[in-house]
């Protein structure tokens, strides 16, 4: 297998062989480094057309720059905001003030994916989300909705409630039904990558090289749900981190974030507020994570990931303007 590495850059002014990573307005490549086994080549940009295109994301959504995806966990037992909006009141006003502080997309769960987590039967997962779609819908908020869930069953409730996407943390592993309500909705799907179950995936994840085998499970997913009608361009791919993941498994995907380009589908990364942060900085306490979680969205976007999923959006944003107005074509002008 070979694996093709575009290095994202930032940096100003870009050279004339630079190419927009995946139509990034910020983030550029002009070196393509080719991994064959132990064997290294440098290619220039110009060789790899692919991984300057544009990705489609969202209609009516910016492509870009890196979008920031609100939190909304309707549950009682979220790892690091568990029970805060849990009724559809502190919901719909958790997605109100997202969008206030300028979320592009909000992802609405039922179900606590947390190590440990036990599984949610799916009438309490479309009775937790479903009023709270159709709440924000009945609301005015034409923000796109992603439906957080393994469940063909809740995905389809979701989206006749008004949501634009589903994201599946099992990568279409959990309900064998889910493929086809993607085929039939077209709706963009999210595909994540994690070892095991959220029972199991943190009592002892092991890989031999964590970056190319997360690569090969999400190439994998990918020609699955093509090979079961979905379109390749509705597929956006997530290396799950902290799902069946030690400190040093996520730092070795978060260093290498870019090769996940090469996928051709927009990258989403999630990893607000996770266990690494806490143990990196010293905070135990996941709701007080949000300056470290800041910092790995920034590491994200600089390595031109699309989405970022957060739970504390304000801050996000605010950050996301500033690294913006400091990369990018308009930074010299
Ligand atoms: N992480 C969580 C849930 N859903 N979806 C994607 N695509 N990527 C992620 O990294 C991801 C996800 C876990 O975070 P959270 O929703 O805050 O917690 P919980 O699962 O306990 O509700």
């Amino acid at each position: 297998m070979t694996y093709r590495h575009a290095r994202p850059r930032t940096d100003l002014p870009r050279p004339p062989q630079a190419q927009a990573l995946a139509g990034s307005a910020h983030v550029w490549f002009d070196t393509v480094e080719r991994v064959d086994g132990t064997q290294r080549t440098l290619d220039a940009a110009a060789s790899w057309p692919d991984l300057a295109r544009p990705r489609a994301i969202l209609p009516n959504l910016p492509n870009d720059r890196p979008l920031v995806m609100g939190i909304v966990n309707v549950t009682p037992d979220s790892f690091s905001d568990g029970g805060t909006a849990f009724t559809l009141e502190a919901a719909l006003a958790r997605a109100c003030a997202m969008v206030a502080a300028g979320a592009d997309i909000l992802d609405i769960g039922g179900e606590s994916t947390r190590p440990g987590a036990q599984d949610v039967p799916v009438v309490d997962e479309i009775a937790r989300t479903v009023p709270v779609i159709m709440a924000i819908r009945a609301s005015g908020i034409t923000t796109p909705i992603s439906i957080d869930t393994r469940k063909a069953r809740v995905a389809e409730a979701a989206l006749g409630a008004g949501a634009d996407m589903i994201n599946d943390v099992s990568a279409l592993g959990y309900d064998p039904d889910l493929a086809a309500v993607a085929v039939a909705s077209r709706v963009p799907i999210c595909l994540m990558h994690a070892q095991g179950t959220p029972q199991t995936m943190q009592s002892d994840p092991r890989y031999d090289d964590v970056l190319t085998e997360v690569y090969d499970y999400l190439a994998q997913r990918i020609d699955l749900a093509v090979s079961l009608g979905v379109d390749a361009a509705q597929v956006i791919t997530d290396p799950g981190i902290g799902f069946g993941k030690t400190k040093l498994h996520n730092l070795t995907l978060l260093r290498g974030l870019s090769m996940f380009h090469s996928l051709g589908a927009p990258i989403l990364l999630g990893a607000s507020r996770k266990r690494f942060i806490g143990t990196i900085s010293g905070v135990e306490d996941a709701s007080l994570r949000m300056p470290g979680s800041v910092a790995v969205a920034l590491m994200a976007a600089g390595q031109g990931a699309q989405i970022l999923r957060v739970h504390d959006v304000a801050e996000t944003v605010q950050a996301l303007a500033l690294w913006r107005a400091l990369t990018g074509e308009g930074a010299t002008t």
